[in-house]
């Protein structure tokens, strides 16, 4: 390979909480298998196993749909702890082939092995290698663009037609909102994004339109980067038209505390420090926090505090435009539950006491 040509390497792995439900209780080996949400407690899908997706079942449909279409269906909890330690295991194995691993989830990360491999060749073996290594450790497989347990190797020559032929839902940084956007226009591939040409899609989507153009073309520059620290975890909806309504912000802070709570669940973590977001529609952008020993974890131990700060806010005059909830200050699972055990009964027993 030339000095300049980076190799590498992006792994995720298959249906990657019911492959480990799979392996964890053989009698679900080869059946649809669901995790997430209860279908008669308005769950969500989590994921299903490919088994499952052939109804045409997957991740964030409801569960009730889902059960619709594959009434067979075994329905499991998500055990977030056993995932995690998977992911840890697979991190593991990633970062001793190379320091540059960068994490994008619980079973997906990207590895630059440039000074691993000499040749293409060797960074394909060095990728069938990781893979073994994963099979043996964990009973798991890992692919991406051919699920699953596929391996596929896009020499440079070969970029521009893999990107040509490439959805565009599939590109960095391409969400529901540009997709169904792009689509709108007749655009389905990267392809039509090299036609559309830079100078509209900067048009369309400002800086973000540029840099697809680029990616489309091939042209990316971003290093693989190892995480920083994580110092908080929150999410954010910019609405579709401002509102005034109270009742109406609370329920769509009740999503946001659910995301804020699956978040949190899979990075097994909580937060002393809850945080709300308002920016007006005037773009001024207000927050207002809450702090306790306990911390936050559930999305039902967020509300009743979300609401209050809400109403510190809002007086129905001035019209919202985002919302965004935030858990900082954060603690591992441990050090919680010590502080739950302390703070729980004043809670339960009596009021003043306070630790
Ligand atoms: N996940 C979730 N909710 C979503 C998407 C994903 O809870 N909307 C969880 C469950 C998945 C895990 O994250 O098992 C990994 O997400 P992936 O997108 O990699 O999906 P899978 O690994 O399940 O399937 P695939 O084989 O398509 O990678
Ligand atoms: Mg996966």
């Amino acid at each position: 390979m030339d000095e300049r040509t980076r190799a590498i390497l992006h792994i995720d792995l298959d249906a990657f909480y019911a492959s480990i439900e799979q392996r964890d209780h053989p009698e679900y080996r080869g059946k649809p298998v669901i995790v997430g949400g209860s279908p008669d407690r308005r769950g969500v899908v989590a994921t299903a196993s490919y088994e499952a997706r052939k109804f045409g079942v997957h991740s964030a449909m409801p569960s009730r749909t889902a059960q619709r279409l594959c009434p067979d269906a075994i329905f499991l909890p998500a055990r977030f702890e056993v995932y995690r330690a998977v992911s840890q295991q697979i991190m593991t194995i990633f970062r001793q082939q190379t320091a540059l691993v960068e994490p994008l989830s619980l079973d997906e990360a990207y590895l630059d092995v440039t000074d691993a491999v000499r040749t293409l060749e060797e960074a394909v073996r060095l990728a069938q290698e990781i893979k073994q290594q994963i099979w043996g450790q964990t009973q798991l497989t890992a692919s991406d663009a051919h699920k699953p347990d596929g391996l596929t190797v896009i020499p440079q020559e070969e970029a521009s037609a893999f990107l040509e032929a490439l959805p565009i839902e599939k590109f960095f940084g391409v969400g529901k909102v540009t997709t169904a956007k792009l689509r709108e226009l007749g655009i389905q591939t990267g392809a039509d994004l090299k036609h559309m040409g830079e100078e509209r899609l900067r048009d369309l989507f400002g800086k973000h339109g540029g840099q697809l153009y680029r990616y489309a073309c091939g042209v990316d520059d971003r290093p693989v980067e190892p995480v920083r620290e994580r110092k908080s975890v929150g999410k954010e909806v910019t609405l579709e038209r401002d509102i005034r309504d109270r009742s109406e912000m609370e329920r769509i802070l009740e999503n946001l505390a659910l995301q804020v709570e699956r978040r949190l669940a899979e990075l097994g973590i909580a937060g002393k420090t809850l945080r709300l977001k308002v920016r007006w529609s005037t773009f001024e952008l207000v927050t207002r926090a809450s702090s306790r020993e306990q911390g936050f974890q559930l999305a039902q131990e967020m509300l009743p505090i979300l609401r209050t700060l809400l109403s510190e806010l809002v007086d129905g005059k001035r019209a919202v435009r985002l919302l965004g909830v935030t858990v900082s200050s954060l603690v591992s699972p441990n050090e919680m539950r010590r502080a739950r055990q302390i703070v729980m009964p004043s809670l339960w027993h009596d009021e003043h006491v306070q630790v």
